[in-house]
């Protein structure tokens, strides 16, 4: 018994240390790292969870009920009754009480995601085969994040997930995610932050989320693109204030989108 304790917890232990990437073995959700995935986690675990399970006891409850109490030896003669209007009425207006009760909460959460707050930060996400794009509309930054081959990889860099240039925001801050794509569906999903929108050419969709802790999170694209679809995954880097700005200066000279225009202006008029 305290073997098996020791192995739960070490369990816990180790899922919450790499919480924000999928883990071996992994039940449920990753963790939560804003308020969005907190509500949805908690909409699962305590309402949706404990329904699933009284409906699953209770069905096998008259299943094990029927097999014993009607079988062929105790219940010789077999009762004809096709209809009893009493248990239909209760067994359809059940269920749809049951329905409505999971989704009055369901759709709170839905619209409280769906009202994007006023933005701190802007970034347009841009799906493409097979790797993804980002761009800070705002501070003239766009680069390219390309998945890191096995080969490549670093020490503690994951799998499948690392990519050479990460997505880097700020923590608490209202980050606004512009989704869109260039050739085909892709989608955008983040777990941690409770985030998944598609991203379809042609069309921006939006999205937002606060990230509340420091760290490194990880997604992957979720809309079938193609052949290397489970090889364009997301990484987002959250960091303090003062690094966000360190980041930002460099990433301005490093993935400066077009050259300034004043400093264009200077170069044509020194010819
Ligand atoms: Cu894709």
């Amino acid at each position: 018994m305290k073997k098996f304790l020791y192995i739960f917890l070490t369990f816990f232990a180790t899922s919450s240390a790499f919480a924000n990437q999928p883990v071996d073995w992994q039940l449920g959700f990753q963790k939560a790292a804003s308020e969005t995935m907190r509500d949805i986690v908690n909409f699962h675990d305590k309402l949706l969870l404990p329904i699933i399970i009284a409906i699953s006891v209770f069905v096998l409850f008259l299943m094990v009920y029927a097999c014993i109490r009607f079988r062929a030896s105790a219940n010789p003669v077999p009762s004809k009754r096709t209809h009893n209007v009493a248990v239909e009425v209760l067994w359809t207006l059940i269920p749809c009480l049951i329905l409505i009760v999971m989704a009055v909460p369901s759709f709170k959460i839905l619209y409280k995601q769906d009202a994007i707050p006023k933005a701190d930060i802007t970034v347009k996400a841009i799906g493409y085969q097979w790797y993804w794009g980002y761009e800070y509309p705002d501070e003239n930054i766009f680069f390219d994040s390309y998945m890191i081959e096995t080969k490549d990889l670093k020490e503690n860099e994951p799998r499948l997930l690392a990519v050479d240039n990460e997505l880097v925001v700020p923590v608490n801050k209202v980050v606004k995610v512009m989704i869109t794509a260039n050739d085909v569906l892709h989608a955008w999903a983040l777990p941690s932050f409770g985030v998944k929108r598609d991203a379809v050419p042609g069309r921006i969709n939006e999205t937002w989320f606060k990230a509340e802790k420091v760290g490194t999170y990880y997604g992957q694209c979720s809309e079938l693109c193609g052949i290397k679809h489970a090889f364009m995954p997301i990484e987002v880097r959250v960091v303090t204030e003062e690094e966000y700005q360190e980041w930002l200066s460099d990433a301005k000279v490093k993935f400066a989108k077009e050259v300034n225009e004043e400093d264009q202006f200077k170069k044509l008029a020194s010819k």
